[in-house]
């Protein structure tokens, strides 16, 4: 029996070590033990963010390729550094999510110079020479932002007058710099009026802050547009200590659909959820396979997502991944 288990275990490893060779097409490429991706993240400001983390983390360990994970701690300078070390340790891929959206021009330069290939996922860059970077995988956040208002202006088609107040993302961020830009591509009827804007950061005590003092400041919210969940959960909590009824009294719509936010949203508390998936590790593996192996990807892989109302989210749930 060990000696049949032996001879079987042997053959497998030839099978797997003749098809290894195989598959390595491209010059010198070897299997995916070998590769080695550094990935820098944003931070771990928001359940979509936590979410995106382990997606990735697992679709790499999936696919046994080694993967050198730094977290920026919501730092543009953390990442600038994190990508310098890549290079000095002359990893194959360098996958980020930029913190924000300029300066990054010298950082790539200093990438694509030492001929490592660098992947966005999740955010972009506004870098013009856009040979910096081989790929960007990732949402369509105008789309979204559009999505949100489009759903304000049905939901208010009666109304004569819209008080809205905004949650922004983080300042200069990609998803912040969008939503915003999306959302008042459709709200154009001069009946609404953003009558409050602020960042949140992108997270829950950051939209609970900002919304207690919108609330102080102003008597007559109808409507809360939060930029992600979290900041909806926090304003929430604003809403419900001012004495109001969130999701009646005032109206809130929001983006990503984590579960938490899908709970609020199924309890009637959100009104409307724009979807934002985080699930971009086994994408990312993909590309980043492609990319060392010296093979064209494309330019810009955009995420597929929905919409979801309350009774959307009730029969969603059930099966929410994140
Ligand atoms: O919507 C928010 C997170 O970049 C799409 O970042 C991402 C955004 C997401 O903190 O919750």
């Amino acid at each position: 029996m060990k000696k049949f288990m032996g001879a079987a275990a042997a053959a497998a490893m030839l099978v797997a070590l003749s098809g290894c060779a195989g598959s390595s097409d491209g010059a010198g490429g070897g299997g995916d033990e070998s590769l080695i991706v550094g990935f820098s993240q944003v931070g771990a400001e928001s359940g979509w963010r936590t979410a995106n983390t382990i997606s990735i983390q697992d679709a790499f360990e999936e696919a046994g390729i080694e993967l050198k994970f730094s977290d920026a701690q919501g730092k543009q300078e953390n990442q600038i550094k994190a990508i310098r070390s890549f290079i000095q340790q002359q990893v194959d891929v360098i996958a980020f999510s930029p913190v924000v959206e300029s300066g990054w021009d010298t950082v790539l330069k200093e990438a694509k110079d030492a001929g490592i290939p660098v992947v966005l996922t999740d955010r972009s860059v506004d870098s013009t020479d856009t040979s910096l970077y081989e790929s960007f995988l990732g949402s369509d956040f105008i789309v979204e932002g559009e999505k949100a208002g489009e759903w304000v202006v049905t939901e208010f088609a009666d109304a004569d007058k819209v008080n809205i107040v905004e949650l922004q993302g983080t300042t200069g961020a990609a998803p912040a710099n969008d939503r915003a830009e999306g959302f008042r591509n459709k709200v154009t009827d001069p009946k609404f009026e953003i009558i409050a804007t602020q960042t949140g950061d992108f997270t829950r005590a950051g939209g609970k802050q900002v919304m207690e003092a919108f609330l102080q400041a102003n008597p007559d919210i109808d409507l809360v547009y939060a930029h992600n969940d979290d900041m909806g959960l926090g304003a929430i909590e604003a809403i419900e200590a001012a004495g109001l009824v969130p999701g009646e009294d005032i109206k809130i719509v929001t983006v990503d659909a984590v579960k938490d936010g899908m709970t609020a949203l199924s309890e009637g508390k959100i009104n409307f959820i724009v979807e934002c998936s985080p699930l971009l590790g086994p994408q990312l593996v993909e590309i980043a396979e492609k990319v060392a192996a010296g093979e064209s990807v494309e330019k810009r892989i955009v995420t597929e997502e929905t919409t979801f109302t309350q009774e959307q989210a009730i029969e969603a749930l059930p099966d929410r991944q994140y």
